[in-house]
């Protein structure tokens, strides 16, 4: 089997390095590919060095997958030599996500989506996974109809820039230096903000509209009604969110709970709240607090949490190459 993965310095390539190894996949060749800046430096991989490359059809020509973890308009620059190179690539990115044909897939939920792809497959919006993933198991029981979601979303959902600028922001706040905000439209040290993506005319955020457009789509409900509120909170690692599941018969918080508690990649925490730092660098997803929606019979209240570096990017995609290899003809 020969990888190679695009971005592979940022912190999902990175973590796509680390769950290939961990997962023990059967890797005869990985090949690591980022920017002009990063060439010629070294990752590390199963104890061995891996030397970083620029992208070029004639390396990525002969491998079997490539993992995306780069920007959209990156991205949407390298399809096409990695479709040249026949490679199915798993991309990370939002760029091709609504395109028909191309599965968007959360192995758990609708694995066998990836099979049907033409070369391309997308791995979606974190905090969607993570949602889907408590939502799932609840879905079997009764289909849903309506999401409610508050999403509290960690800084390295923004990348290794958004790491560094919650860190540099709260070193200089503590010898009382001013900030200036970068990556994040305002401080992000000691505040929250509820503005993640780019507006649109609806009034909400592109990062908002995908919890509906991709929920319909790995979920497979064309119908489903979703609410969003996406903001950004000063925690390193693993989105939370808050959700209300209206589901079209009553489910009981019994039922519910009995379900999520037997789904793959799901724990329910019942002795305590999950918190994100407690999910930080875990592949599965916790889901407590369930209880019943006090303004609909038919509705479930929940808070869930998972690491968006790992469930919501680096582990799913690498859970769908896995998919491939044990189920592709
Ligand atoms: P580099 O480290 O060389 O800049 P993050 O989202 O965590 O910031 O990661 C972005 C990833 O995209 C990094 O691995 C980065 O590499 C990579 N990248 C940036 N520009 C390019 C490019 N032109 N070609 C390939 N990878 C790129
Ligand atoms: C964030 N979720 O936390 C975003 C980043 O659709 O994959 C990833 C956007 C996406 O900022």
């Amino acid at each position: 089997m020969k990888i190679g993965i695009l971005g592979a310095t940022g912190a999902v390539g990175r973590q796509m390095l680390e769950c290939i190894e961990e997962r023990k996949l059967p890797v005869d060749e990985l090949r690591v590919f980022a920017s002009e800046r990063s060439k010629g430096k070294k990752l590390t991989f199963a104890g061995q060095e891996l030397t970083i490359e620029v992208v070029s059809q004639e390396r990525l020509d002969g491998l079997d997958y490539v993992l995306g973890a780069v920007s959209n308009s990156l991205s949407k620059q390298y399809r096409p030599l990695v479709e040249k190179s026949g490679a199915v690539y798993i991309d990370n990115s939002s760029a091709f996500r609504q395109e028909d044909g191309v599965p968007l897939v959360v192995p758990e939920i609708n694995g066998e989506d990836a099979l049907q792809h033409h070369g391309v497959i997308a791995n979606p919006n974190c905090s969607t996974a993570i949602t889907l993933m408590a939502l799932a198991p609840i879905a079997k029981l009764s289909p849903i109809k309506a999401i409610n979601a508050c999403t509290y979303q960690a800084v390295s959902g923004a990348g290794m820039s958004g790491i560094s600028e919650l860190q540099d922001e709260v070193a200089a706040l503590t010898k009382g230096e001013e900030v200036k905000a970068q990556v994040f439209p305002a401080q992000i040290a000691f505040n929250v903000i509820a503005d993640i993506g780019s507006p649109l005319e609806n009034g909400y955020t592109t990062e908002e509209m995908k919890m509906q457009n991709e929920g319909r789509k790995i979920l497979h409900l064309p119908d489903l009604l979703v609410t969003c509120t996406c903001v950004r909170v000063p925690v390193y690692r693993s989105h939370s969110i808050a959700v209300t599941v209206v589901t079209e018969d009553q489910v009981s918080v019994e039922e519910a709970e009995a379900a999520i508690a037997s789904f793959a990649g799901d724990r329910l925490i019942k002795d305590h709240t999950p918190t994100p730092l407690e999910n930080s660098d875990k592949d599965f997803v916790q889901v407590g607090r369930l209880r019943r929606d006090l303004t609909n019979p038919n509705g479930l209240t929940l808070w869930c949490t998972g690491d968006q570096i790992r469930k919501g990017a680096a582990t799913n995609a690498v859970q769908i190459m896995e998919y491939l290899i044990k189920n592709s003809k």
